[in-house]
């Protein structure tokens, strides 16, 4: 069922192995042109154009874009007691983990009686997306509120889609989510109309303002990514998520009943979703071809599953041990990274590039998706190898703030003042030079 790439008997170079590894991919340019004027026409028309949009793309166009607080606490109220219990248990530990994420101001004596304090400071208003499309996302409500709120974000808005079959509010569970973590405003926008209307504000139809935002978080189909593209630099945003990524570095312990059902879990978002099998073994890589004809058959998406598993993004790399195989997934950068092998602790302590890396039998991706602590907003498409995931940080910013004194200054003038001559700045080295000479 996967394509075979094999590598055993050699060490690929970092170019080969960039070019060989299955990638999925996407061009989020080739639908600029199709946002641009969509971004624009928001700019101008305000909640007019975003509802033309929603009508046009969601099907329904709802009767205001912020949902009324009755409708969240009605969500809350209705929901089934078994996920309100699972989303609680989801949000408590994400909590746990997050709260520890907090910088801590430092400050550093440079002299004497010079001071440089960096300071961390949360976004003061945000918008989170929780998208819709093939699947619902109340899980990625609880991703993106637990850092924003831990990081201390004074204001945040979730935006969701409105669903055509829930009288044009976003779906429940997304807002019964919301109400469990305590927030207040949700606009029921999807896509890239979100963007730009958190972006750029509006006023409700009922008058209400759209206040807009200082940052855009959360992944999105490729429309919404191309609008944080375009409107990034206005807003701060995360990553631009591509289409969600597992592989996994097994070796002959890893049971390929295990292995075939991590596969398929996260084929299952997307057709364009990449399940890569990195393994040491040729017996495991047949095993689970075995194990992936039974499970594709059986599962709900089967037709999903299957396109995703056989499209050119996802496949099995056979290397001849596992230092070839750090290799492989280091150069991959995935956005989900399993070890199972043996001595996985070691072998993932290794690890250089991967948004999130899950160790052993008993810690699969959708553990992570859902109810491990960790954040399953990951970097995509190998960004893994210079970004990280979501967390407090990311709605932090940190200000450097400058305290020296008059004679801690004098001690430095000569050299602020060689410094500004030789980049021909003099009239910097003059803003010191003013201070020490006698009117
Ligand atoms: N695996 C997805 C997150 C998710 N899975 C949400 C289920 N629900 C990207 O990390
Ligand atoms: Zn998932």
């Amino acid at each position: 069922m996967l394509s075979r790439i094999d590598l055993r008997g050699r060490v690929p170079s970092p170019a080969e192995l960039r070019a060989v590894l299955p990638r999925a991919e996407t061009d989020v340019d080739a639908v600029m042109d199709r946002v641009r004027p969509l971004v624009e026409a928001i700019h101008h028309r305000g909640v007019d154009a975003a509802l033309d949009f929603t009508e046009q793309f969601d099907n329904v166009r709802p009767a205001a874009i912020r949902v009324p607080a009755e409708e969240l606490a009605k969500a809350e109220r209705e929901l089934d007691p078994a996920v309100r219990d699972a989303l609680l248990e989801s949000i408590k530990r994400a909590r746990l983990v997050h709260a520890e994420q907090r910088r801590k101001d430092t400050t550093t004596q440079v002299v004497p009686g010079g001071t440089v304090t960096e300071r961390w400071v949360p976004v003061q208003r945000v918008g989170l997306y929780a998208p819709g499309g093939l699947a619902v996302y109340p899980s990625s409500v609880v991703m993106n509120v637990v850092p924003a709120q831990t990081a201390g974000v004074e204001s945040l808005v979730v935006c969701s889609p409105p669903q055509a079959g829930f009288g044009g509010l976003p779906h429940p569970t997304v807002l019964a989510a919301c109400a469990l973590l305590g927030v207040e405003e949700v606009w029921g926008i999807g896509g890239a109309q979100a963007v730009a209307l958190l972006a750029y504000g509006g006023t409700d139809t009922d008058g209400t303002e759209l206040t807009p935002v200082d940052m855009v978080t959360g992944p999105g189909n490729i429309y919404l990514t191309a609008a944080k593209r375009l409107l990034r630099g206005l807003i701060g945003i995360d990553a631009e998520a591509g289409p969600t990524e597992i592989a996994i570095l097994a070796d002959e312990t890893a049971d390929p009943v295990h292995v075939a059902a991590d596969l398929i879990s996260q084929a299952e978002h997307d057709t364009l979703a990449a399940s890569v099998l990195v393994t040491t073994s040729e017996q495991l890589a047949d095993a689970v071809d075995a194990a992936l004809v039974g499970q594709v058959g059986a599962t709900k998406h089967s037709s999903r599953v299957s396109t995703a598993l056989s499209g050119k993004q996802s496949g099995c790399v056979l290397v001849s041990d596992i230092d070839t195989g750090l290799k492989v997934v280091d150069s991959y950068a995935a956005e989900h990274l399993e070890i199972q092998t043996a001595d996985a602790r070691a072998v993932a302590a290794r690890v250089r590039n991967a948004g999130a890396v899950f160790i052993g039998a008993y810690s699969p991706v959708s553990l992570g998706d859902y109810c491990a602590g960790s954040n399953h907003v990951l970097p995509t498409s190998g960004c893994a190898r210079h970004s990280s995931g979501l967390s407090v940080q990311t709605f932090l910013k940190g200000i450097h703030v400058v305290d020296y004194s008059q004679d801690a200054l004098r001690d430095v003038a000569s050299q602020v003042i060689a410094l500004a001559n030789a980049e021909d700045l003099p009239a910097h080295g003059q803003a010191v030079a003013a201070r020490f000479e006698s009117r």
